[in-house]
Parts: structure tokens; C-alpha cells; sequence
């Protein structure tokens, strides 16, 4: 990433963290490299906050929290739109500070930031709208609920969306009064805080967004720091089962949006054409780095040589490159890690005996990008379920296809896997597109399509993909504690030990 950008977005020259409305001086020494996914070269550092970094931002939160947490929520619904209104006006510098950060090409994070502000819009518009349920019950009695914010709330989100992925969970937190501590992904997280700045600048309140920077061990000591009333947490499985029980130690709830193994089903009766289309942007967009890629594509078996034919033509026409070119399709991966498990899949599934359909080589990338963390999208067919390419989350660019011949084979096959997060079903069977979609284990289901994602449609998944709802009036909702007020409207108070009874 050019200096220029860098300092172009605000960020300090040296690390730090931010709360309380301003950058802050990491109070811990240790620092974390940052690495550009597309050069292998460090663009940065960030700090590893510890537990006075953690407690200062709690503190931050917890002042913030009385003032925000009475303030009309219309009132709180202006100062969201303000930042609304701000982020649209530098989507260009979202989109490239992601680009750079996370090796996503410039197009895609263009078109991703573009509706970043929507999440903010949709839940400012909402939250003056949550009305309270009021009954009149037997004996003189009105009972009514009412809502309240938890309070402070970790946010803990990963590095593959880092801006959309913070928004979906701060918009509902803040529109619904509470103030929050997010611990961005230590690969990436510099757009969290250049964002935390920005919400500072469109008149967010000292203390209601702060962010600390580190890796897992941050993330332990932000879960256990007794402020934090509620917890939301996007990532990997393992990482969710730590995140769950320390939750549970302290009984504070939390959403977990985990990972996925997402199968892709297509009929007979298709376009093959579109199916193919389809499939390969629900699979290598991101270079397949989303919790909902189509990792397993399962075709019918009348269409199975045709599909796997157009699929090979559009992978072979992926242009794989440096995400700064807007003619780029396919960037590398997050890390030398990430690239190194990718690579490994493809050598096991090799090794298993599934042929390659298309990929499984890398184009002459040229000298700058000689050390990035390119993998080849790449496509094996053939392959059986207990494969592990079929069975485990790859979170890169290599996928498999597995034919099938009945409706209810596709259905074994795609529920064929402890994860519940997404599916695609495409066929143009009215009837058997709805059968599918609602045996198919999976909290989202397109059907035609992939990946479509919008603030009023809810996200999350279950089983190995984790519990609780972004997006919609579910996610508001999370972030509030719902009670009951039952007032007594007789006149006069029934003494029950003089032996009243107003229920008799
Ligand atoms: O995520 P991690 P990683 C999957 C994908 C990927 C794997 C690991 O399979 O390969 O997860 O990715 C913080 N207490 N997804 O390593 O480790 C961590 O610092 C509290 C799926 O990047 O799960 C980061 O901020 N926090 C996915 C966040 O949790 C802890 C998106 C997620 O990190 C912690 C990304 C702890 N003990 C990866 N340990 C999706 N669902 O979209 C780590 N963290």
C-alpha cells in the first residue's frame, strides 16, 4: 500500500488504538505486523492492546454509556445519519484501504463499500420504531414491555469483511443505545480503526465506538472485562467455542456467525450458462474467502458433463492479479498461512484421487506480486464426501463438484455436513426449488442466486456455524434486553394476608 493512502486516511504514523473519541497511545509494547496480502510486504504495525489498554476503552464505554443510552432515540437516529452521510462521501478511501488491506480486488470493494452506509441508514430508521407491547390483565393490572440497551458490547470481527462486517453488528448495537468496544482482526485492522475516527468526526459521542487492536489474546481479555454486557462475534469455529464459553462464564449472551461449508445444487433443468455464472461468483468472489462461499457444488448428473465444461471455461477466463487493477477478478488470499492450507488442500484432494476440472496453476504474476499470497482458483471434480475437501472450510479459492442423481440424494449430499450457514438451490421447479429450501439445513437459502445480502433480510446460521442473527429487526432486537412493567390500576391495593384475593 503507497504511504500516501496511509496517511491519507488519518491513521497515525505509529500504532495506536482508538477510544474515547481519539487516538490513543498503546499503554502494552508489543506490536503486530500488518502484511499486504498482494506483495507479502509489512505495511504497517498495529499494537497488541493488554489489560490496561482493554480497561481504558471500557472505561471510555461505560462513561459514554449513560448519555447515550437515555438520549431519544431519534435523537441518537440524526447523529447515525450523520455518519451515514460521511462514509458515503469516502467510499473511495474505504474501498482502497480495504483493497490494500485484505488483497480483495478494488471492484469488488468498491461495490461492497458502496452499500456500507445502507446498514447505518436501515437501523437508524428502524430503532425509533420499536414499540412496546401494552395489556390489560385480570385483577386491575396493565402490564407492558419495554426495551434497554445491554450496555458495553465487544465486537469481534475478522479480517475477510472487515467494514461491512463491523457495520452490520455497530449500527444495530448503537441504534439501539448501546456504546461498544471492537477488536478487529489482527491481519487486518487498519479501515476499523480509520472508521473509529470517523465516527468520531460525524459527531458520535467520546466513548460510544472504541477500538483496541490485537490478536486472540485481546479479543480474551475484552470478553472477560466485567463492562462488556453482550457479545457478537464473526470468526472461525474453533475461535466461537472459546468465545461461547467464555460468554458463558460471565452469562452474557452473544451471536456467533461461524463458518460454513456451503453447497451449491444445481438441477437439470437450468441454464447451464447462468448455473455456471452463478457458481463461480458464489465461489471465488472474495478468492472464495466468505463464510458463504460455494464450496461444494453437487450437479445433477444428466447436466453434469455440460456444467463442469462452462465452469472450466469461466474459471480459465478468471483473471487472477493485483487487486489495485480494476481488471482483476481473483486476489490472493489474507495470508502466508491462509495460502499455505489452500495449497495443502489442493495437494490432498490430488493425492485422494479427484481429478482437477480447471485451475490448480498460477499465472505469471510479475515481480511485484511475486511474494503475495496468490492461490489458483482451482476446481476438483469428483469428489466424494468423506474427502476432507468436501467435508472441511478451505476459505480460499479451491472447491469441488460431486455429482448426483435424485432429489433426494442432493439433499443427503448437502446436509451432509455439521455446518448450517448457507445453500443455493438453482432450478427452475417452482415446487421443488421450496421442498429444497426448507429441508436443506441452512440459515440462509437462495434460490437462483448467491450471496445476497441486505440489512432487512436476516444472517446467521446454526449447528457448527454458530447462533444468533445479524441484519433485520432480529439483529436490533439482540441488542436489547427486553422487559415487562406491570402496574397496578386499581384503587386500592389488594392485601392479601388481611385475605384479599383480586384473582378469586
Ligand atoms: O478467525 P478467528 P481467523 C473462518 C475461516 C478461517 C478461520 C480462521 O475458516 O480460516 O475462521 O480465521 C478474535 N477470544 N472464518 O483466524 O481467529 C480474532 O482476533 C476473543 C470465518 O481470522 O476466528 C478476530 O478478531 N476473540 C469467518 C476474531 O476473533 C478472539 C470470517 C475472529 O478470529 C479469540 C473469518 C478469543 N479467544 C474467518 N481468538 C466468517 N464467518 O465469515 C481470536 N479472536
Amino acid at each position: 500500500m503507497p504511504d500516501s493512502l496511509l496517511s491519507a486516511s488519518g491513521l497515525p504514523s505509529s500504532p495506536a488504538h482508538h477510544y474515547g473519541g481519539r487516538w490513543q497511545t498503546p499503554l502494552a509494547p508489543e506490536t503486530l505486523p500488518v502484511f499486504c496480502p498482494a506483495t507479502g510486504a509489512e505495511l504497517a504495525r498495529s499494537s497488541a492492546a493488554g489489560p490496561a489498554d482493554v480497561a481504558a476503552a471500557c472505561a471510555a464505554a461505560s462513561a459514554a454509556l449513560p448519555a447515550w443510552r437515555t438520549m431519544d432515540a431519534l435523537d441518537r437516529s440524526r447523529v447515525l445519519r450523520r455518519l451515514a452521510d460521511l462514509v458515503a462521501s469516502r467510499i473511495d478511501m474505504l474501498a482502497a484501504l480495504e483493497s490494500a488491506t485484505i488483497g480483495r480486488p478494488l471492484r469488488e470493494m468498491r461495490a461492497q463499500m458502496g452499500r456500507i452506509p445502507e446498514w447505518i441508514e436501515y437501523f437508524a430508521g428502524i430503532a425509533p420504531g420499536l414499540e412496546a407491547e401494552a395489556k390489560t390483565l385480570k385483577g386491575g393490572l396493565l402490564s407492558y414491555t419495554a426495551y434497554e440497551p445491554y450496555g458495553v458490547c465487544a465486537l469481534l470481527t475478522p479480517w475477510n469483511h472487515p467494514i461491512l462486517i463491523l457495520v452490520k453488528k455497530l449500527a444495530a448495537a448503537l441504534a439501539a443505545g448501546n456504546t461498544c468496544i471492537v477488536k478487529p482482526s489482527e491481519l487486518a485492522p487498519i479501515s476499523t480503526l480509520v472508521f473509529a475516527q470517523w465516527c468520531a468526526e460525524a459527531g458520535l459521542p467520546p466513548g460510544t465506538v472504541n477500538v483496541v487492536t490485537g490478536d486472540g489474546r485481546t479479543g480474551a481479555l475484552v470478553c472477560a472485562a466485567p463492562e462488556v454486557q453482550r457479545i457478537d462475534m464473526t470468526g472461525g469455529t474453533a475461535t466461537g467455542r472459546r468465545v461461547a464459553a467464555a460468554a458463558a462464564e460471565r452469562l452474557v449472551p452473544c451471536t456467533l456467525e461461524l463458518g460454513g461449508k456451503t453447497p451449491f445444487v444445481v438441477f437439470e433443468d437450468v441454464d447451464v450458462a447462468e448455473a455456471a455464472a452463478g457458481a463461480v461468483f458464489a465461489a471465488f468472489v472474495a478468492a472464495g474467502q466468505t463464510c458463504v462461499s460455494a464450496s461444494r457444488l453437487l450437479v445433477a448428473r444428466p447436466i453434469y458433463e455440460t456444467f463442469n465444461a462452462a465452469l472450466r471455461d469461466r474459471i480459465e477466463a478468471l483473471r487472477v492479479g493485483n487487486p489495485a487493477d480494476t481488471t482483476t477478478d481473483v486476489g490472493p488470499v489474507i495470508s502466508a498461512v491462509s495460502k499455505a492450507r489452500c495449497l495443502d488442500h489442493i495437494e490432498k484432494t490430488r493425492a485422494a484421487g479427484a481429478p482437477i476440472l480447471a485451475g490448480g496453476m498460477l499465472p505469471d504474476l510479475g515481480t511485484e506480486c511475486a511474494d503475495g499470497y496468490f492461490v489458483p482458483p482451482t476446481v476438483f471434480r469428483d469428489v466424494e464426501p468423506h474427502m476432507d475437501l468436501f467435508r472441511e472450510e478451505v476459505f480460499g479459492p479451491v472447491i469441488s463438484v460431486t455429482p448426483f442423481d435424485t432429489e433426494a440424494d442432493a439433499l443427503r449430499l448437502a446436509n451432509d455436513s455439521p455446518y448450517a450457514l448457507g445453500a443455493s438451490i438453482w432450478t427452475r421447479d417452482v415446487g421443488r426449488a421450496h421442498r429444497m429450501a426448507q429441508a436443506v439445513r441452512g440459515g440462509m437459502v437462495w434460490v437462483n442466486d448467491h450471496h445476497k445480502n441486505d440489512p432487512r433480510s436476516i444472517w446467521g446460521g446454526f449447528g457448527d456455524s454458530g447462533y444468533g442473527k445479524e441484519n433485520g429487526w432480529d439483529a436490533l432486537k439482540s441488542y436489547l434486553v427486553k422487559r415487562n412493567i406491570v402496574v397496578r390500576t386499581a384503587p386500592a391495593f389488594t392485601d392479601w394476608f388481611a385475605g384479599g384475593n383480586r384473582y378469586g
